[in-house]
């Protein structure tokens, strides 16, 4: 391992990223140079940034790095396959460093290959309570990777456009959201805040009761099948495809077709017996939903034996 980070040698970033396949993590000065890179990059893109098929959907893989590197061998490598991951990418998982790190690393080395969504996990205020904040002091000693991970976050795109058909985010619609371009005119470096557009982008959740509802999640909002349809209808959308929430077979369509949630983390937590799955969008926009299972965890003692308290 070298001691040294070339910001000028791809050849450099190459073995970083073949280190982290391997579930290794940076060390912190690697960290902090990679995120430096990870915000030139991040901050030119757009609230709705514009992507290309063929492009691969991906939902929340939540620290479970293993099931991640499964991913990629089932939907091929990045950069041979475009990828769009929808945000939350730590917590709850226990490789929630190794997981962040490699994303952002293949961001990195290949901007134009990868795009990676915020998702409300993607937040100082989340993390601190589900895992990533004691993951970092757990493996670096300090909350100075923690710092810089987080401080990286605000500059995530928070929606994408997938060949101006399919809209990607997180979570879900605002009732203070009409246009694509109400979303492209905020300012997203900050903090997901506590309410408002930018949290609802991030919180709210499709329903099978019209108009919008109150989350029970306590952030963002429920909104029904009239919602998308009126959404979809102004900004010339096809599909609105969201993660967000388990769905047992790894992906889940709702409001005939105009939404689809996907999830990519198997076994959720572990323990939720879930399939996971990504969305192959090809050159003519059609659509085919690949599931996998959870990668096998070969001399690993049975995890669900040292699951934290917050699981329970
Ligand atoms: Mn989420």
């Amino acid at each position: 391992m070298g001691s040294s980070v070339d910001s000028n040698s791809h050849g450099n970033l190459d073995e970083r990223i073949v280190q982290l396949m391997q579930c290794k993590p940076l060390s912190e000065q690697e960290v902090r140079v990679l995120c430096d890179k990870a915000k030139e990059i991040l901050m030119d893109e757009s609230n709705v940034q514009p992507v290309k098929s063929p492009v691969t959907i991906c939902g929340d893989i939540h620290g479970q790095f293993h099931d991640l590197a499964e991913l990629f061998r089932i939907g091929g490598k990045c950069p041979d396959t475009n990828y769009l991951f929808m945000g939350d990418y730590v917590d709850r998982g226990y490789y929630s460093v190794e997981t962040v790190t490699l994303l952002v690393a293949l961001k990195v080395c290949y901007p134009q290959r990868i795009t990676i969504l915020r998702g409300n996990h993607e937040s100082r205020q989340i993390t601190q309570v589900y895992g990533f904040y004691d993951e970092c002091l757990r493996k670096y000693g300090s909350a100075n990777v923690w710092k810089i991970f987080t401080d990286l976050f605000d500059y995530f795109p928070l929606t994408a456009l997938v060949e101006s058909e399919i809209f990607c985010l997180h979570g879900g619609l605002s009732p203070s959201i009409e246009t694509l371009d109400n979303i492209r005119n905020f300012d997203r470096v900050q903090e997901v805040p506590h309410e408002g557009p930018m949290c609802d982008l991030l919180w709210s959740d499709p329903d099978d009761r019209c108009g919008w509802g109150i989350s029970p999640r306590g952030a963002g909002y429920t909104f029904g099948q009239d919602i998308s349809e009126q959404f979809n209808h102004t900004n010339n959308l096809k599909l609105i495809a969201r993660a967000h929430q388990l769905v047992m077979e790894g992906y889940n369509w709702g409001h005939e077709q105009k939404v689809v949630t996907i999830f990519s983390a198997p076994n959720y937590c572990y323990r939720c017996g879930n399939m996971a799955s990504i969305l192959e969008v090809d050159d003519f926009q059609g659509h085919t939903f690949i599931q996998f299972e959870p990668a096998p965890r070969r001399g690993e003692p049975d995890v669900t034996r040292r699951m934290p308290d917050y699981f329970l």
